[in-house]
Formats: structure tokens, sequence, C-alpha cells
């Protein structure tokens, strides 16, 4: 079982994420390395809608076009010369957690591990964007990736349109590195976007164009795909900032305990846009109290919070328990951010299965 595997020592690379689909490749990040305080990149979930394309560092060229002065291209040699940022980030698939909610949405069935904390670097987009003169009619940038196929029918490439003000905000990278490393093919080699904050299918990988538009894109991943559509079928929003959520890391799924003794619950919460988590309480439910989990009041204890490394890291939370009675327990967490938003009970039903972000659960017997 993956939860008992140690986690590989400095420069290892024993991690291999669970597979949940071979073709494409989509795998969740294992368990053991989702405690860790930053998620290793071999270690990290991956989801690609189709093959992993083939680009190696001296073929590939960004182009910058659309509603700009002139169009500016760089290649990845050009692209290291300019200075560096290194940003820790929440990557979340907004789908991440869907096969918790009833009726089960379509979609990828991810459990709860798709989802991790890495440490990017890159430069800049708007730097870039900078050469070529955006022009000010334009309302967002259309990002492109290698990668295409089949999709409702259409074959498309994988792209994504993003706010002007979110593309050209100086957090928004070109990443050329993960973790200390340059980028795996799988995480979007030589260059991907990162939009901190967001749900990470704003982080196109394998990026290869860049175009501003002055009306905002209505590619499939923008208008069917990554939307919020409610159970009368009506279509909301994309998906956008990363929702309030928080994770249970310790103890382990079916984790046998002793009555009596202690034990730390820990985990990590995250919120999006860069909104800092205030809060994160910790509940124990035993099997034979009435009232859950509909009414989840009192009997909520405050979690210590850590710092996390960075505005859009994640926030380590622990608390210590000692079971009192033997039997099940659910051990619930929730996270409140610093603009006030609360992890729900439920979360809203939508036809995707986005933005799933209930209360997390653990369920752990005490012997
Ligand atoms: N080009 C391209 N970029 C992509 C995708 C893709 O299929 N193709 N998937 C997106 C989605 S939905 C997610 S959740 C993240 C996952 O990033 P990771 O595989 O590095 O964890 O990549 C995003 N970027
Ligand atoms: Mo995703």
């Amino acid at each position: 079982m993956q939860l008992s595997v140690p986690p590989p020592g400095p420069g290892a690379t024993a991690w291999s994420p669970e597979t949940v689909t071979s073709d494409p490749y989509n795998a969740q990040t294992p368990s053991a390395a989702l405690a860790a305080p930053l998620t290793p990149a071999d270690a990290l979930f991956v989801r690609n809608h189709f093959e992993v394309p083939d680009l190696p560092a001296d073929r590939w060229r960004l182009r910058i076009d659309g509603a700009v002065g002139t169009p500016y291209s760089v290649g990845y040699e050009e692209l290291t010369a300019f200075p560096h940022r290194e940003v820790d980030v929440v990557v979340e698939c907004a789908g991440n957690g869907r096969t918790s909610m009833s009726p089960r949405p379509s979609g990828l069935p991810w459990g709860q591990r798709a989802v991790g904390c890495a440490r990017f670097a890159g430069v800049p987009f708007g730097l870039l964007a900078e050469r070529a003169g955006v022009d000010p009619a334009a309302v967002e940038f259309v990002f492109t990736g290698a990668d295409s196929g089949t999709v409702r029918g259409r074959h498309v490439p994988f792209a994504r349109g993003l706010p002007r003000a979110l593309a050209l905000h100086p957090d928004t990278l070109l990443a050329t590195r993960l973790d200390g490393a340059p980028l795996t093919p799988r995480h979007g080699a030589p260059v991907r976007l990162v939009v901190p904050g967001r749900f990470a299918v704003a982080d196109v990988k394998w990026l290869t164009g860049a175009r501003a538009v002055t009306e905002p894109f209505e590619g499939v991943f923008q208008t069917e795909e990554y939307v919020y559509v409610d159970s009368a079928g009506r279509a909301g929003e994309p998906v956008g900032a990363l929702l309030v959520k928080s994770v249970i890391t310790a103890p382990e799924p079916d984790e046998d305990l002793r009555r009596g003794r202690e034990t730390e619950v820990r985990g990590h919460a995250w919120s999006g846009g860069g909104v800092a988590v205030r809060r994160v309480e910790v509940r124990a439910v035993h099997e034979d109290e009435p009232n859950e989990p509909d009414s989840p009041e009192g009997g909520w204890h405050d979690a210590e919070l850590g710092r996390p490394s960075g505005p859009y890291a994640w926030t380590d939370w622990s608390v210590r328990w000692t079971p009192r009675t033997p039997g099940r327990y659910r051990i619930l967490a929730r996270a409140t951010d610093a603009a006030g938003a609360v992890q729900p009970v439920r979360a809203a039903w939508n036809a995707g299965g986005y933005g799933c972000n209930p209360v997390a659960v653990t369920e752990v017997v005490v012997v």
C-alpha cells in the first residue's frame, strides 16, 4: 500500500503517482507524498487530456501575437536569460474530489489527491508581453499548448483564455523549473504557464502560443469543459480561482488508533487568488454520535497553523487528539480563509464536478 512507503531520500526518484488512466496518462499524488510540505515533482499528480507532445527545448518557441504592437517570439535559451522568480503554488485540478459528489459527475474519477504544492521557477509572462506591446483593447490572452486531440467531435489543441490583468500579473510565470529541476515532459516541458491561485487548468503545459484577443475566448476548454454547469444544464462561469479547502494527511484512512493515546491530526489548507487561510477547525465524530455529518456544529477544535512558504502555498495545520471511546470515528477538517469563505458540509453539485471543496473527512478506528 502507498501509505506505508517511506518517502525517498534526497535526490531519489522513487515516487510514482497512482495511475488513474494510462492513455492519456493521468495520475494522483500518492498519500505519503501529499503529507510533505512541498510535493516532489515525480509525485505530483498529472492531468493530461491528450498524449504528451515531444517538444525538445532546442526546438521550442513561444509566439506572442494577436492584439499586440509587434508579434514577439522567444526561444528557450533566450527565455532562460530573463530574470526568474520562484513561487510555491498549490496546483489543484478543478475536478479534484469529484468522486465524493452524488450523483457522480462526468470526468476523470479523481479521489482527493489531484492536488499538490509545488515550487516553480520561471519568467513572468508580462515581461515578454511587454516586448510585444499589448494593445489596450486586449481583454484576454489565449494560451495554447503543443498537444491536441479530439474533444466533442472536434480536433482541438489544449487552449485556455486568461483575463489580461491575471496574464500580465508578475506572479504569472512561464515556468521552466519544478522542484529545483527542469520541468519533466509530463508536467509540461520545456515551458508551462503557472497561474498561482487558480485551478490548474489555467496552467497550460507545453506552452507554444499566447495570443492577445479583444473578445473572450470561446474554445471548448473555456465554454464547454471546465465550466460550472448546474443541475438544470445551465452553463455558468468557467472555473477560475481555487476555493477554500483542506486535506487531512494524518492519521491515514482506516488507521487503527489506541484509546487514551494522543495522536496528531495533520493536513494542509489553501484558498484561491492569494487569499490566506485564517483558520482550520477539526472535529472527531464517533459513529454513535447523532446529527452527523449534516450538523457538524459544536465539538470543533482550532488547529495550530504553520507559516505557508509563500502567498500561494498551502498552510500546514495540526491538532492533538486523544480518543476516549473505541469505535469508528470520522475526523472532519474545515478551513476558513481571510475573506471569510468556509468549506461547506456539501459542495454545490455541478455537472462537471468542479470546485468540490466540502469539509475534509478521514475515517479511523479506535481500539
Ligand atoms: N497543454 C496542456 N496543458 C494542461 C493540460 C493539458 O491537458 N494540456 N491539463 C491541464 C489541467 S486540467 C491540469 S489540472 C494541469 C495539471 O498539471 P500537472 O499535470 O502538471 O499536475 O495541467 C493543465 N495544463
Ligand atoms: Mo484539471
